[in-house]
Order: structure tokens, then C-alpha cells, then sequence
């Protein structure tokens, strides 16, 4: 068992206040994974202002060198993968495939971000009057606080790291306390490749003492939060006090929609990944099924029968298709919407219990769990469970689907399994998610697209892609004048030059 520290300043520094937290096995509840600094507020001021003195210098590193570094901690990542990935899966219990998933999901971020060193293209444009040129490009903004989630202990971090420094911030970066070992390998990767003392900051401890410390520091430029909408709502009222930036991917309630034309094979296989990989935890993940009469018992049956079938247990065996939930906590979470949908008088058609069986004794598993006959306004169907859950809907046709789809407070992921390209287009313009899949699950981002959701899912902003950088940065814009006279915009006019 391994006691870690945090890093500040690039040096491993234990918390002031020597109190320490454990980070267990949740496949396993007596292996401890490590053992970990609870951090206070001292200690996320000592980060702060590492963070802001090394601001000075990498703000000004040019950026094609900054991605250099960048591109060789993707490097590194590559090397250590299988560790890596063994490491979360006994951290926070998903299989061995997803949490290489997970490593992979941050390896293409930092070649990713490597490649846009040289371009964070800016825009040129002509002026009104002559002898003047107009430009605008990318400048950081400072220190940023980052707030990661337990479900992608790798791949999401890495959304938000590589694209800050990237662009010349520096940061303050507190991960979940469930899976504070896999950040801690991310962050040594990070100064292993180059990034110099006090560029990355890791402070492990609670949201009420770190994550509240970040939050409301003057020295905080913006906190980057992925995770309930709950604790968004709490970011974004306090960086909206301080006219502060944030960007928040919060929670989803996402739709798979199967029509009467649709690959039901291709559907089934795609409804069982969706609802019950990473074992129902996604913020992405499938947790209703939209099904049209037509369908409706053919598929139902599929559903169950495949669902039934899946392999519970420790992520580490290869052969293993569902591990635990991160937590007890969660597990009462997943058992107590579950007696919410019988007692809103939804039928539980599959699971519904907890898993003990075999190795599992010691672990929070829990069965995959179908419901039938959810009504759109059901808690089932409108809130998110976060756990292996997946409440399935019928419908008379493909208008009432998407009004179910989009009967929620959320918006994140959207899917629709049809062979009729008219209805794929109509849905897509009709459904509100922030991403729709035609024939795949809601499932399965990639690193160079924009990823983030609408209505209660964030607040605007899109991480992944190009956009990632635009969350990160300030626009500059630079007006040049060579004419060697005054000239008045709007006032004066281009003849009189
Ligand atoms: C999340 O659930 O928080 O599309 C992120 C996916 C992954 C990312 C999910 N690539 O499911």
C-alpha cells in the first residue's frame, strides 16, 4: 500500500494538516489502494501560488514548446498504459478494457493537444479603413482550479489539463477522492515529460475544504468541473459572484431511441454497452430505452435475455463484463431508485438487487436492472441514477419518441438506431442533447470533437475538440494602423485617406 502526498511547486509535500484519507477497492473493500493527504485550505493556498509564479514564465513559452511536452507525456502514457489501467480498475472497478479506454482517451488528448501547439489559429481580418489590419489570437487566462469526476479518472482530467497548459495556464487541480491514485500518476507523467515546477498542482481532499478553497481564491482565474449538477449550480453561482469563468459538464438522463426499420441486433448491442458499461456510470450512459410498439416485446426480450447474461465481477479478469459501483454510498443511491420506480408503479422486469455471489462478497455490486412501463414523468425516467439502471419507455412513433427524449431537464448524449436516413436527419435536428448517434450507442466520444450538452447538462461550453481551447483562453484583439494619421472608425471613411 502506497502513502502519496500532494505536489506542489513539483515537490511531493504532505498536507499541513497531516490528516489522511483511504482510497479502497470497491470490487474489494479490504484492499486499500493508497493512502492520501486530506488537504485544507492552507494547502490549496500554497498551490495557488506555486501556480501563479509559474504562470509568469509558461505563459510565455512558445506554444509549439509547450506542446512538445505536451505530446511527450501522451508518450509516456502509451508506455505505461497496462499499468495505468490496472491501477483504476482497482481504484474504481471498471473492467480492464474501459479503464485501457480510459488511458487511451488521454494518450489522443495529449497528441491532441501536441498538434495544436501550432495552430491555435486566430483570425486576420480586413479593416474598414486602409492602411490597417486587424488580427485576433489565443492568450491564458491564469491559474485554473480543475474539479475532476471519479468515473474517468484518466480521460477526463486530461480534457481539461492538456487544453489549459496548452494554451499557457497553470493549474490547481483537485480529482475525486475515489480515484486519487490515477490523477497522481497523470500529474508525475505530466513533470516527467518537462512540464517545469508548479505548472501542474495536485491537492487531494474533500470538495468541502479543497474544492471550496479553489472556488472562491481571488487568485483562481476559472475552475473547470465536471461532475452533478447540484455542485455545478454551487461553481456556478460563486464564479458568477466573482465574474469568474467556469465551464461545467453536469449530469445526463440520455435516450436510446429503436425504431421499427432499426438492426435489432445492432440495437441490442448497443442499449446492453450503453446502460451497463462502466457499469451504468457515465455521465453519457444509456439509462432509457425508447422503444416503438412495433418493436416493443421483440426487443424487450432481447434486452433481458442478453442483460441476464452479463458477466459481475472483478474488473481485472478479462472475461469480466460489469464491474462494481465506485462506492456504498452510490450502491444505496442505485438500491433506493430502485424501490422510487416500484413505488411510482414501474415494473422491475430484470434485477434490481444487489450482487453478492462468489468474489463479489466484498464488493458494491449490483445486478443490471431493467424497468418497464416507465411513464415520461416518472423520477426513473427524469433523474439521473448513475448506476446500472435502465428504464424503458414505449411509444406509438417516432414524433412521440423524441418527445420523450426530450421530456428531461438534460441534454447531453442522444441515440437513435434506424436504417431510414429521412427519419435519422429529422431526429437529429429535433432531439436536444449537445450529441446524437445515428446506429451507436449514446456512448463512445472522441477526443477531437466537442463534447458538453445542453439545458441543465452545463453551462454552454463544449470540452474536447478545438473548443476545448476556447474555454481555456482569452480572445485578443489587435488593431494595426499604418497609415501615420489618426483615423477615426465609423467616423471618418476610407475616400477621405
Ligand atoms: C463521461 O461520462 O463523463 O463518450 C464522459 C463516452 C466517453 C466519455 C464519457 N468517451 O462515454
Amino acid at each position: 500500500m502506497t502513502e502519496y502526498k500532494n505536489i506542489i511547486n513539483g515537490k511531493e509535500v504532505e498536507s499541513i494538516s497531516k490528516r489522511r484519507f483511504e482510497n479502497r477497492n470497491p470490487a474489494n473493500w479490504e484492499e486499500v489502494v493508497g493512502i492520501f493527504p486530506k488537504s485544507t485550505r492552507e494547502d490549496v493556498e500554497e498551490a495557488i501560488q506555486a501556480a501563479k509564479k509559474a504562470y509568469q514564465k509558461w505563459r510565455f513559452v512558445p506554444a509549439p514548446k509547450r506542446a512538445e511536452i505536451l505530446r511527450k507525456a501522451a508518450e509516456i502514457m502509451i508506455e505505461r498504459k497496462e499499468d495505468l489501467a490496472r491501477l483504476m480498475t482497482r481504484e474504481m472497478g471498471k473492467i480492464l478494457k474501459e479503464t485501457r479506454g480510459d488511458v487511451q482517451e488521454g494518450i489522443d488528448t495529449g497528441l491532441y493537444a501536441g498538434g495544436e501547439g501550432r495552430r491555435l489559429f486566430g483570425r486576420t481580418t480586413p479593416s474598414e479603413l486602409n492602411n490597417k489590419i486587424c488580427y485576433t489570437y489565443h492568450q491564458p487566462l491564469g491559474v485554473w482550479g480543475i474539479i475532476s469526476p471519479w468515473n474517468f479518472p484518466i480521460a477526463i482530467p486530461s480534457w481539461k489539463i492538456f487544453p489549459a497548459l496548452l494554451t499557457g495556464n497553470t493549474v490547481v487541480f483537485k480529482p475525486a477522492t475515489d480515484t486519487p491514485a490515477s490523477a497522481y500518476e497523470l500529474v508525475k507523467i505530466l513533470h516527467e515529460a518537462g512540464v517545469p515546477d508548479g505548472v501542474v498542482n495536485i491537492v487531494f481532499g474533500s470538495g468541502r475544504e479543497v474544492g471550496e478553497a479553489l472556488l472562491e481564491h481571488p487568485d483562481i482565474a476559472g475552475i473547470s468541473f465536471t461532475g452533478s449538477s447540484e455542485v455545478g449550480r454551487r461553481i456556478a453561482e460563486v464564479t458568477g459572484k466573482n465574474l469568474k469563468r467556469c465551464s461545467l459538464e453536469l449530469g445526463g438522463k440520455n435516450g436510446q431511441i429503436v425504431l421499427e426499420d432499426a438492426d435489432l441486433k445492432l440495437a441490442l448491442e448497443g442499449v446492453i454497452w450503453g446502460a451497463f458499461g462502466t457499469t451504468g456510470q457515465r455521465c453519457t450512459a444509456t439509462s432509457r430505452l425508447i422503444l416503438v410498439e412495433a418493436v416493443y416485446d421483440e426487443f424487450l426480450a432481447m434486452v433481458k435475455e442478453r442483460a441476464s447474461r452479463i458477466i459481475i465481477g472483478n474488473g481485472l479478469r478479462e472475461e469480466t463484463e460489469m464491474g462494481p459501483l465506485i462506492n456504498e454510498a452510490q450502491r444505496n443511491t442505485v438500491h433506493s431508485y430502485v424501490e422510487i420506480g416500484k413505488g411510482e408503479g414501474a415494473e422491475l422486469y430484470y434485477g434490481g438487487e444487489i450482487y453478492q455471489e462468489g468474489e463479489c462478497s466484498k464488493g458494491w455490486f449490483y445486478k443490471p436492472t431493467i424497468f418497464i412501463g416507465v411513464r415520461p414523468e416518472m423520477r426513473i425516467a427524469r433523474e439521473e441514477i448513475f448506476g446500472p439502471v435502465l428504464s424503458v419507455i414505449k411509444v406509438k412513433d417516432l414524433d412521440e419518441a423524441i418527445e420523450v427524449l426530450n421530456n428531461t431537464s438534460y441534454g447531453l448524449s442522444s441515440s437513435i438506431y434506424t436504417r431510414d436516413v429521412n427519419r435519422a436527419f429529422y431526429a437529429i435536428e429535433r432531439i436536444e442533447a449537445g450529441i446524437t448517434y445515428v446506429n451507436a450507442p449514446t456512448i463512445g466520444a472522441e477526443c477531437h470533437l466537442p463534447f458538453g450538452g445542453v439545458k441543465d447538462t452545463g453551462n454552454g461550453h463544449r470540452e474536447g475538440g478545438w473548443t476545448a481551447y476556447e474555454i481555456f483562453t482569452e480572445t485578443k484583439t489587435v488593431y494595426i494602423d499604418y497609415s501615420g494619421s489618426l483615423q477615426k472608425a465609423q467616423i471618418d471613411t476610407w475616400e477621405e485617406q
